[in-house]
């Protein structure tokens, strides 16, 4: 097996390798190529082919894409539609050209319909539209999802997806306007501490949230990599006992540092979405023993990774 992992030097991209080289996540004879935008800008339809022929992997794990908090994507919709889109399309093609036997493309749970019952599940992705500060990332993710249907159809080859809730982990992206809601909360809260200044958490603090650490998602990517057989995707996510409201995350990221300031919400920013509950039913029927990190202990090594690679951290 010689596997591809495009988007291979991000947050989920870095936990793969370390899961791959320090866990013994390889196995005897496998190869692990792991890409980053140097080695090819996957919106050209040249440089990944390129990339495809220079390695022809059996294999891919499809991670690169434009990715950002709820902020970043409330600016810049049409980016997140258009380069998700180019990106997609070049690789699941450049995969096909080069006869990759399975591919492993990634969703996410941000991108099921807005107006839904709970707890979400995996028939639900086309039942209507999506949050609207999401809509571009959204609709290009979904389209993975046709991709894979039609391809089966037409090739009868199993490329398939998986659905991570929000993830959360070493080499994520800190950048307090472009990242996630802890990447974020883990920065203003180090530079608050510094400055003697309160920890300012955005929105109201009620929005609901499941969170996975990018470690155990790794170790479910090469579960689903080697022995999940269905073209369908499946949802990768903690359970809904779970999910915590982002006051709570606020909550935990002041423990993980160990803040001593004040906490104060900014109400004048955007919640998003107020929740997207989602159920881990079928991950559960084919892996039932499978344990999760629990989400301090989690959220206490991002934030001592975070302190310890300040310097070099995406930010
Ligand atoms: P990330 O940390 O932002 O990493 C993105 C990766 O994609 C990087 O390796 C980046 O390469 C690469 N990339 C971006 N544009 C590229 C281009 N034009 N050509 C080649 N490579 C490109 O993202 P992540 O959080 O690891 O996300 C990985 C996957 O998980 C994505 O598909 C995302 O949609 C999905 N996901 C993420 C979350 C989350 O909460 N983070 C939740 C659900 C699903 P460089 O390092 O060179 O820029
Ligand atoms: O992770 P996040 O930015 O994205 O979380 P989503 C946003 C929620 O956290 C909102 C609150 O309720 C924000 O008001 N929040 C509080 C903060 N403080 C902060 C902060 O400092 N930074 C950020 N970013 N939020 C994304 C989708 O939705 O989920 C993406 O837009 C992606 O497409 C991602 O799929 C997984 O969870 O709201």
């Amino acid at each position: 097996m010689k596997v591809l992992v495009t988007g291979g030097s991000g947050l989920v991209g870095k936990a793969i390798q370390h899961v791959v080289k320090e866990e013994g996540g390889a196995r005897e004879g496998e190869e692990w190529i792991f890409l980053s935008s140097k080695d090819a800008n996957l919106m050209s339809k040249e440089e990944t082919q390129a990339v495809f022929e220079k390695h022809r992997p059996t294999h891919v794990i499809h991670l690169a894409a434009m990715v950002g908090g709820l902020f970043k994507n409330m600016r810049c919709n049409l980016d997140f539609w258009r380069n998700n889109v180019y990106i997609n399309d070049n690789v699941l093609q450049a995969a096909h050209e080069v006869d990759v036997v399975k591919v492993v493309s990634c969703l996410s749970t941000c991108i099921f319909p807005d107006k839904t019952t709970y707890p979400i599940d995996e028939t639900m992705i086309h039942n209507g539209p999506p949050h609207e500060s999401n809509f571009g990332y959204a609709y290009a993710k979904r389209m993975i999802d046709v991709y894979n249907r039609a391809h089966l159809e037409q090739h009868g080859k199993c490329y398939t997806a998986v659905i991570p809730t929000n993830v959360f982990g070493p080499h994520d992206n800190f950048s307090i306007e472009d990242g996630h809601v802890l990447p974020g909360l883990i920065h203003k809260a180090y530079i608050a501490q510094k400055e003697d200044k309160p920890l300012v958490v955005w929105g109201s603090g009620t929005p609901r949230r499941q969170f996975i650490y990018s470690l155990d998602l790794a170790r479910l990517f090469l579960w689903v990599l080697r022995d999940y057989p269905e073209v369908d995707p499946i949802i990768l996510s903690v359970g809904e006992e779970d999910e915590v409201s982002i006051k709570e995350a606020a909550d935990a990221v002041v423990q993980g540092l160990n803040f001593k300031g004040e906490v104060v919400f900014d109400t004048s920013k955007a919640d998003g979405q107020f929740k997207k509950t989602a159920s881990n039913a079928k991950l559960r029927r084919y892996l039932p023993d499978f344990t999760f990190t629990p989400f301090n202990q989690a959220l206490k090594e991002t934030c001592d990774w975070f302190v310890a690679n300040y310097d070099s951290a995406r930010k």
